[in-house]
């Protein structure tokens, strides 16, 4: 899989890690308008879309937002819905900010296709496809709740209000706590905007303004990041237990060096190639199915090396 996917690359020469194009010769099109086009979670799902998309001899072009901000993703849906393509597949970075861009360029007949984000106006989209969130929270909960030998104080740090899946992410986590570890006192949740450098600095002022901080739950990457460079220049790595979404090579590294305790990995690249195939089955007027979800593995570095987890590992 890596290999085919470093050959992508190669021939998108001048794009992220299979960012570019995939030749097709028929007259469908398929676009992908990721969350955030360097992260290595939606690089793993463009990556596998890219290859189901050039099995199927279809074309797809991946684009995706410098950050994660309505502000530069909608004019990206704008441009691609000036391509007219038979088929998009999106990470939308709001859940209400872009559906009027969306439901225009689905007037116009484009099949969209939710894949991991999603918006809340359940006609946007002929399917949605993604993994369980609230469940993937809870799970996150449970383990952090049993390392902080279930006391002392938590806090969940994420991306930003009306993002679908870190928004049910807190949620699971907020309910496992709230219904079974009455003991561990939840700090009120921080927004860092997806950048590490305000997780850092975040979780430098809560470990000072909050002494017995035990567990921390990092929303997604780039906060799992974050938060462990700022455990690092506090000393408190190890300390401090941290349960973080995703898997990508940094996120493995401190696992591996013991500032990240738990990761809750998805299957990106199944969602891409789902996206590719539920996309085309709209388009060709096949079954389509409306809610696909996919699975997530709990990591800790005493499973990390073994053989089920390691198609969870995110590429970069
Ligand atoms: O956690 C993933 C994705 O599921 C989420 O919607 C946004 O952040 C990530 O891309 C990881 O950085």
């Amino acid at each position: 899989l890596v290999g085919t996917c470093a050959v992508l690359a190669l021939v998108a020469a001048t794009t992220a890690a299979c960012g570019g194009g995939s030749s097709g010769s028929g007259s469908k099109s398929l676009e992908m308008i990721t969350g955030v086009k360097s992260d290595p979670f939606y690089i793993t799902m463009a990556c596998a879309a890219q290859q189901e998309a050039k099995k199927r001899g279809v074309k797809l072009t991946v684009n995706g937002s410098a950050q994660w901000d309505v502000a530069v993703q909608r004019p990206i849906i704008d441009s691609v819905a000036a391509k007219h393509p038979s088929g998009l597949l999106i990470s939308p970075v709001d859940t209400a900010a872009l559906t009027p861009s969306l439901n225009q360029m689905q007037n116009a007949g484009t099949k969209i296709v939710l894949v991991d984000t999603t918006v809340s106006d359940a006609s946007i989209g002929v399917s949605r496809i993604s993994s369980d969130n609230v469940a993937g929270g809870r799970a996150a909960a449970k383990a952090l709740a049993k390392l902080m030998g279930d006391k002392g104080s938590a806090i969940v740090i994420s991306v930003k209000p009306g993002v679908s899946t870190t928004d049910e992410r807190t949620k699971g986590f907020d309910e496992e706590m709230k219904a079974n570890h009455p003991n561990i006192t939840l700090l009120p949740v921080l927004y860092d905007n997806d950048l590490p450098a305000t997780a850092a600095s975040q979780i430098q002022s809560t470990l000072a303004a909050h002494p017995d901080l035990g567990g921390v739950f990092a929303g997604n990457t780039n906060t799992a990041q974050g938060i462990s460079t700022g455990l690092q220049a506090a000393g408190k790595q190890g300390k401090v237990k941290v349960a973080a979404f995703d898997a990508e090579p940094d996120e493995v590294t401190s696992l591996k060096t013991g500032t990240l305790d738990v990761l809750v990995a998805q299957d990106p690249a199944r969602i891409g190639t789902e996206g590719v195939d539920q996309a085309l089955a709209a388009i060709d007027k096949k079954k389509v199915t409306a809610s696909i979800g996919t699975d997530m593995v709990a990591i800790t570095k005493a499973n990390l090396d073994s053989a089920s987890v390691g198609k969870y590992l995110y590429k970069d």
